[in-house]
């Protein structure tokens, strides 16, 4: 395998997380990739950043793991209070019980950073307390040296766009939603987006899928996030947290895009 390269953007605006994005490229693609990320982290539907960082890091190639991207199903909900239901029972489904899946919710819909602002990682939540793992509850964890195997994208497109949900939002929340779900001692994931024209979401679990919904929060609102749920009985959260900050993680397996 051609050596890779983890490409990481960062936009913030007086300090407030903007918007990001992580890729993992080839030597080749590495220039493209970054004129690409600086482009869109300058203007986002968040707001004009203020400062923006860009990172390039050879990745170690023996350390290279690759998944598949999970199954993806979408369902209809008539507004915003039947998605949060919906995701709710989601996520009781993949085992998370409903007082923690409802708290960690809660926290998204007020903003989980302390003084409710958006937060550029995850939330790290034990399913057992409901605790918050993270060490930094206004960062979070945030997912990186991940990627779609070029091979993929053609049909990946081709899948989403039958079902008319080829959009960026879709594609990337797939490939990272596939690097959680690969993670030791990884419960669920429940995400909404924090850009105020994409009221989408969704909720996934190993072997279960990637499960979204077309409204979980209404248009123009500014909150969204990431809450990871862990068995924080059986799971070293310090490896946790590397592996998903760390390990770079190719996905080369399809998955099914259902109707
Ligand atoms: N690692 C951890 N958390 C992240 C990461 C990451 N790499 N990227 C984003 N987040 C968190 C962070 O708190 C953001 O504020 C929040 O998620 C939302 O990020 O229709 O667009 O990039 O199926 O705005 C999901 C639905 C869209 C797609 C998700 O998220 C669909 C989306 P955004
Ligand atoms: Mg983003
Ligand atoms: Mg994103
Ligand atoms: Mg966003």
């Amino acid at each position: 395998m051609a050596p890779l390269y983890s490409v990481r953007m960062r936009a913030s605006r007086r300090g407030e997380h903007m918007s990001g994005a992580e890729r993992l490229v080839r030597q080749e693609d590495v220039e493209t990739v970054c004129l690409e990320l600086l482009r869109r982290g300058r203007r986002h539907s968040r707001g004009t950043a203020d400062a923006l960082r860009l990172a390039v890091d050879l990745v170690e190639e023996a350390e290279i793991v690759t998944t598949a991207l999970p199954d993806l199903l979408t369902w209809q909900v008539a507004d915003v209070a039947a998605g949060r239901r919906a995701a709710l029972c989601r996520l009781v489904a993949a085992g998370v019980p409903e007082a923690v899946a409802g708290a960690a919710m809660a926290a998204l819909a007020k903003g989980a950073a302390p003084g409710g602002g958006v937060m550029r990682g995850a939330m790290l939540v034990d399913v057992h307390s409901g605790e918050r793992l993270e060490a930094d509850q206004a960062r979070g964890v945030r997912v990186s040296r991940m990627d779609l195997l070029p091979e993929l994208e053609a049909e990946l497109q081709q899948q989403l766009a039958a079902c008319g949900l080829n959009n960026r939002h879709v594609r990337e929340a797939l490939v990272l939603a596939a690097k959680v779900l690969s993670a030791p001692g990884l419960v669920a994931e429940l995400c909404w987006s924090d850009d105020p024209d994409y009221t989408a979401g969704y909720v996934a679990a190993p072997g279960f899928g990637y499960q979204r919904f077309p409204r979980l929060k209404p248009a123009g609102d500014r909150r969204g996030g990431r809450a990871f749920f862990v068995d924080g009985r059986r799971t070293d959260v310090e490896a946790l947290i590397r592996y998903l900050e760390r390990t770079p993680v190719l996905v080369t397996r399809p998955g099914r895009v259902l109707p």
